[in-house]
């Protein structure tokens, strides 16, 4: 279980980092599922974040992913003419010169400048937003096509290993530890259902199909910010998962959840479906960030990596209501189960929408 935070605690982690100016006031910040996140301010702002070490056993490695990520990506933009302060995170030192802060009872800190003049959205509020967040999570993998991905940690093992993820999904519902798995019935059934296809993306890729590239693996909406001003999507942000991966992958957690004309916790399923004017908005701005690096089977995939990871999405979300909302942050009873039923509410509508998905992307094909 994760230790709760006492205000001491934060207060301590704040103070061990060389800001600049003493701290002011600080409060719980964003809406990201894992780690705790604090709005500090001082003379300046900085976003403090506990990392959760329960999902990232080893942090350090997560920091050092993050150092040669963000230290590459500076050049690059510094080298464009871009904005180096604003156009990718920067952590801050401690007082001691390190990137991170263990304090007494192993909690583990890092603190970023706070990206000022900017949002994250859990909706898409304009389509023009859209397109330029998928403009620069492509960018943002056309970057760092030559970032050596080998010194790379894989921070989550098998983060998007479907296969591997079903497995352990199977043996969850088996166990049922909490007798949840009766309330859950259909949504375990729809899961079932899909069972042949969860290696659809990954056996491409060990075949060779599809290849392993620099990507980010977590590239939802709120892990972007964008301009407040000019609506241009300036950072990508939440560079935890900053791993060897597929773009399809990228391509499809965006889908996932930008695309989807409701909240991911709507308990109205009504609500909830595909939009497809966002979806091909997404196809062109993502085709168009990526700057014609991805190969035609790649572009084939795309359809099928948002099916893919709107299904294991919903199947984690599932796994962890049957194990009692252990790796998701929840603010209520039943969250986890309302997230698992958007998401196959919505993995039906792309069943529904399929040859409208595949004809979007068909046209860019070489
Ligand atoms: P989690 O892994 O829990 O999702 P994130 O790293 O995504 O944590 O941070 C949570 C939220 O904090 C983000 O969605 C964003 O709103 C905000 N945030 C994170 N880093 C910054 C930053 N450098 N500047 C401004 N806001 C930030
Ligand atoms: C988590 O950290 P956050 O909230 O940006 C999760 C993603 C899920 C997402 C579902 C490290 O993302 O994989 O797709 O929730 N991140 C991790 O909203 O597990
Ligand atoms: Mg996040």
């Amino acid at each position: 279980m994760r230790r709760k935070i006492t205000d001491i605690t934060i207060q301590k982690a704040a103070d061990a980092f060389a800001t600049e100016g003493s701290r002011s006031e600080y409060r719980k910040f964003g809406s990201g599922h894992i780690n705790d996140t604090f709005l500090l301010t001082c003379d300046r702002r900085y976003i403090l974040q506990r990392l959760n070490t329960e999902i990232f056993k080893d942090p350090i490695a997560v920091i050092r992913n993050i150092e040669g990520v963000t230290g590459f990506l500076r050049k690059k933009i510094v080298e464009s003419g871009g904005d180096p302060d604003r156009e990718t995170l920067n952590l801050v030192k401690t007082s001691s010169g390190e990137d991170y802060y263990i304090d007494e009872v192993g909690n583990f800190w890092r603190m970023y400048y706070f990206i000022e003049g900017a949002s994250c959205f859990n909706t898409v509020e304009k389509a023009e937003d859209f397109r330029n967040s998928a403009m620069a999570f492509g960018h943002f993998q056309h970057m760092l096509a030559d970032y050596p991905a080998s010194t790379l940690v894989e921070t989550i093992p098998g983060f998007h290993d479907t296969p591997k993820r079903f497995a352990r999904f199977k043996e969850v519902v088996a166990k049922d530890a909490l007798h949840k798995a009766e309330s859950a019935k259909r949504e375990i059934e729809f899961v079932l259902a899909r069972g042949n296809d969860m290696a659809l993306a990954t056996d491409m890729q060990k075949s060779g199909e599809l290849p392993l590239r620099v990507t980010h693996n977590d590239t939802k909406l709120n892990n972007i910010m964008i301009d407040d001003k000019t609506g241009e999507a300036i950072c990508v942000i939440d560079l935890d998962t900053v791993m060897p991966g597929l773009s399809i992958n990228d391509f499809g957690d965006s889908i996932r959840f930008g695309a989807n004309t409701a909240l991911e916790d709507e308990r109205d399923l009504s609500k909830v479906s595909l939009s497809l004017p966002l979806y091909n908005t997404y196809v062109d701005g993502f085709l168009c960030g990526c700057a014609g690096s991805l190969t035609d089977k790649e572009i084939g995939m795309l359809p099928q990596g948002a099916r893919l990871m709107t299904l294991e999405c919903g199947m984690r979300f599932l796994t962890d209501y049957l194990e009692g909302d252990v790796y998701f942050h929840t603010e209520r009873e039943g969250q986890n189960l309302d997230r698992t039923r958007t998401q196959f509410e919505l993995v039906a509508d792309m069943e529904r929408k399929w040859d409208a998905m595949e004809q979007a992307c068909a046209e860019y094909r070489k």
